[in-house]
């Protein structure tokens, strides 16, 4: 029976998909979560892959057919244990989300006492909010940033670690701007004798490229995201000693998920292929290079850095110095007119709600994989303010979305095509 694509295609979607492409390469894509992952991912996502079905693990599944399944999956699993040095790796978890989850469930009862970041100074939903399942099922207790320079305080993470003697410490962050070592943490954990897990979703493509901290060597389990600075395809990872493997295996299948998606799978392999190329490293060098150029440019153009800049891959941004009527809210909808692309961002201790925010989250992984360097991120600094500043003037905004333009047509995302 001949596929209905043949004869009668979905324009509708079509055209969908079409107008997406030209959203994303003429405008400047800076959600610090997101990156340009090469056409060979897209390749291997795109491929026969998704009509397998294959629950289990390479070599113990409950389907046939899965020999070449098996190799796919167990190639992902090698090349993501040698880019990180890790002892055991499940490639499975469909997000960053479910890859905590699992982590928690193979490791935790509920009720059970966890440490992590709050997510309104810069954690995640998975460390425990309260409208998230973490902070149901299980015990989370806050950390913060301080008050006076906006940075973990390690002092304070002892402090509630011997208060409550948590069986696990969650490391990780989604913004905020600083490294976690992760030594400092295992220390503690170790002194109260809890786990210790590192929630690598934002930096693993930095730590692949050895510019940022490997907590492998520290941490029970790591979790990750493939498709942030990894540039890989949308989904997640988890890493841990030998002895966590096959408790983190159950809790992901049956326990949590179904039938892997092996053809992501597929293209976090090939992903992991491109992070292991020397290569790689400068890329992660230039990421981090790129984000301190923009924080000074920005930092130039009236806007406060939260903690003073960044030595990560992304930076808050407190909009409030700049123009204090100003929201994060408003920020992004007329970046967006202006074909600027971020997210509105609480900033620590925000007196506005997480739905109207006084700062932004800025990333420097897209533009970066587009080949732009600090000489641009100063351009792009002052695109920002100018379009900001300009906020209720269409022929200026339309006249920074043309500046964008012009800059994105020098630094194509996919040079080749895809
Ligand atoms: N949504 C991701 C981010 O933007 O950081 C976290 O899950």
């Amino acid at each position: 029976m001949p596929f209905l694509s043949d004869t009668e295609p979905d324009v509708q979607m079509t055209t969908l998909i079409e107008a997406e492409e030209i959203r994303q390469t003429t405008g400047l894509q800076l959600i610090a979560s997101e990156n340009f992952t090469s056409p060979a991912v897209m390749k291997a996502v795109g491929s026969v892959l998704t009509n397998k079905y294959s629950e289990g693990y390479p070599g113990k599944r409950y389907y046939g057919g899965n020999s070449i399944v098996d190799s796919i999956e167990a190639l992902a699993i090698a090349r993501v244990k040698a880019l990180f040095g890790a002892e055991h790796a499940n490639v499975q978890p469909h997000s960053g989300a479910n890859a905590n989850m699992c982590a928690y469930q193979a490791i935790l009862q509920p009720g059970d006492t966890v440490l992590g970041l709050s997510l309104d100074h810069g954690g995640h939903l998975t460390h425990g909010s309260p409208v998230n399942a973490s902070g149901k099922l299980y015990n989370f207790v806050a950390y913060k940033v301080s008050g006076s320079d906006e940075r973990i305080e390690m002092d304070k993470v002892h402090e509630l670690a011997v208060e409550h003697q948590p069986k696990l410490i969650v490391a990780g962050t989604t913004s905020y701007s600083r490294r976690l070592e992760p030594k400092p943490f295992k220390e503690i954990a170790d002194e109260v004798g809890a786990m210790f897990m590192f929630d690598a979703a934002h930096v693993a493509g930095l730590i692949a490229g050895g510019a940022y901290p490997n907590p492998v060597p520290y941490a029970d389990i790591v979790t990750f995201t493939t498709h942030k600075t990894l540039r890989g395809p949308r989904g997640g990872c988890i890493l841990s000693k030998s002895a966590y493997g096959a408790a983190i295996d159950k809790a992901v299948f049956p326990g949590w998920q179904g039938g892997p998606l092996e053809h992501v799978i597929a293209g976090k392999a090939v992903a992991f292929y491109e992070a292991l190329h020397p290569s790689f490293a400068d890329y992660a060098a230039a990421v981090i290079a790129n984000a301190d150029a923009l924080a000074n440019g920005l930092a130039t153009q009236g806007f406060r850095l939260v903690s003073g800049g960044t030595d990560s891959h992304l930076m808050v941004v407190d909009l409030t110095p700049f123009d204090a009527g100003l929201t994060g809210k408003e920020a992004q909808l007329v970046l967006d007119t202006a074909g600027i692309t971020l997210n509105k961002n609480t900033i620590p201790n925000d007196p506005r709600s997480p739905f109207v925010t006084s700062g932004v989250r800025i990333g420097t992984p897209s533009v970066t994989t587009q080949g732009m360097g600090t000489e641009e991120m100063a351009t792009i600094a002052s695109l920002i303010a100018r379009a900001l500043r300009n906020r209720t003037d269409a022929d200026e905004l339309a006249a920074v979305k043309s500046d964008v333009g012009d800059l994105c047509a020098k630094f194509p995302a996919y040079p080749n095509g895809f």
